[in-house]
């Protein structure tokens, strides 16, 4: 096995890739990428494995991709806290951006590994969607990757990243063992962070009992144990290096980044968690499928609607915000804890584009959703609002606190499935 790089040396490795003139590249070019929410879990997980694939036999250079324009990175400065951890800059990570053009890059003469999705979706699909060759993932099966891919591991867990840290834990033990040096275990202790972001803000802090699983448990063991491997203050340039630790100070610190939205404008705040599916197959292709847009936020929709200047003005930013992704239907889900520290969750849905949709909607509302979410009426109604028969939304508090997108994107698929387009 080659020595461990640092995360820094890996990443310009995996730049000088695709930057070089076409003919020398790496052929076929491998990727790893993570869903088009690009939260930190996608992110952090598709450098991991995207490392450690690289270092392992057959020693073939994955490419880790940001699911996002690199002016999207500004959106997420809790993946620059964790990227401080591990010695970089989000000015080192490579995003789509980066990636060559399709008059240089061939989509045959790439391969893809996906981690935190089992789909691909968006411009990426258009072009590479046939080079998909397995998953690292913890939604539902949406079946597109073939069974007897490798790896094709699909397992419901807190975090995807506890799946990586599975997937990587036999090499990550035998390149530490290999190479006991002060400066390889600072290399560890560094990789450990990026892990431990995403594993710790998943779980919240392993305290969600509804999401927190025994792999996610095990995971946060494996990469402690990394981080307080080392001790060697003359390594060490700040207070985190010298072997600090403390995993509530961590989680408080990343998740107070990730839920400080007081600067964003709400189209931001729209679009910095944002997943978008079709119901048809290369439907963005001029296809007739309907598109379901769904934006996550870590605040109340009070403190949204106050952020826009009211509930209407809330409404009209939605509406900017849905008519430019062109959905058929639009979701909020926010979170929040209440001034007792109770964790609360609201939903929002828009039906936009017609009488069908709205019926599948309300299909959705009337069979799974008052009772499977128990959705109560948010605020005597404040944001709901109907136009004519074509246009229907609705704004709830969520009593079951368990439902995730993970759970309600997949139950709205299933409704728009069933409208013929
Ligand atoms: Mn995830």
């Amino acid at each position: 096995m080659a020595p461990q790089k640092t995360l820094q040396a890996f990443l310009a490795t995996a730049r000088a890739a695709l930057t070089v003139p076409p003919s020398i590249r790496p052929t076929p070019l491998h990727f790893v990428v993570g869903n088009e929410s690009a939260d930190l879990d996608s992110l952090c997980s598709a450098l991991l494995l995207a490392y450690f694939r690289s270092h392992e036999p057959p020693h073939t250079l994955h490419v880790p991709l940001c699911h996002i324009p690199r002016e999207d990175l500004a959106l997420r400065p809790e993946f620059s806290a964790v990227l401080k951890r591990a010695a970089v800059t989000p000015d080192d990570v490579l995003t789509l951006t980066e990636l060559p053009g399709r008059d240089t890059l061939k989509p045959e003469d790439t391969r893809w590994l996906l981690v935190d999705h089992n789909a691909m979706t968006g411009d990426l699909n258009q072009a590479f969607g046939s080079r998909v060759i397995g998953c690292i993932d913890h939604h539902d099966d949406e079946g597109k990757v073939p069974l007897d891919a490798k790896p094709r591991v699909i397992e419901k867990t807190g975090s995807c990243m506890s799946l990586v840290v599975k997937q990587c834990e036999g090499t990550w033990d035998a390149l530490a063992e290999k190479n006991d040096s002060p400066e390889n275990r600072l290399i560890n202790r560094q990789l450990a962070y990026l892990a431990l972001g995403p594993l710790l803000i998943d779980t919240s802090n392993l305290g969600n009992k509804d999401k927190t699983t025994a792999r996610d448990e095990h995971a946060v063991a494996v990469v402690e144990a990394r981080i307080s491997a080392v001790t060697d203050p003359v390594l060490a340039t700040t207070k985190a290096e010298e072997g600090y630790y403390d995993r509530a100070d961590f989680f408080d610190e990343v998740s107070r980044l990730k839920e400080d939205i007081s600067q964003m404008p709400i189209r931001d705040v729209l679009r910095k968690d944002y997943k978008e599916w079709t119901t048809v197959e290369d439907a963005d292709d001029g296809g007739s499928g309907l598109r379901l847009g769904t934006s996550s936020a870590p605040q109340s929709f009070a403190f949204l609607a106050d952020k826009a200047g009211g509930e209407g003005a809330f409404v009209e930013e939605l509406e900017r915000w849905s008519a430019s992704k062109k959905v058929d239907v639009m979701v909020v889900l926010t979170t929040h804890k209440d001034e007792s520290g109770k964790f609360i969750r609201e939903l929002l849905v828009w039906a936009r584009t017609g009488p069908e949709v709205v019926a599948a909607v309300k299909k959705f509302v009337d069979a799974e959703g008052k009772e499977k979410l128990g959705l109560s009426t948010w605020g005597d109604g404040k944001l709901d609002g109907e136009d004519g028969e074509g246009s229907w939304r609705r704004c709830w508090t969520q009593a079951n606190t368990a439902k995730s997108r993970k759970q309600i994107a997949p139950m709205l698929r299933d409704v728009l499935k069933g409208i013929k387009t």
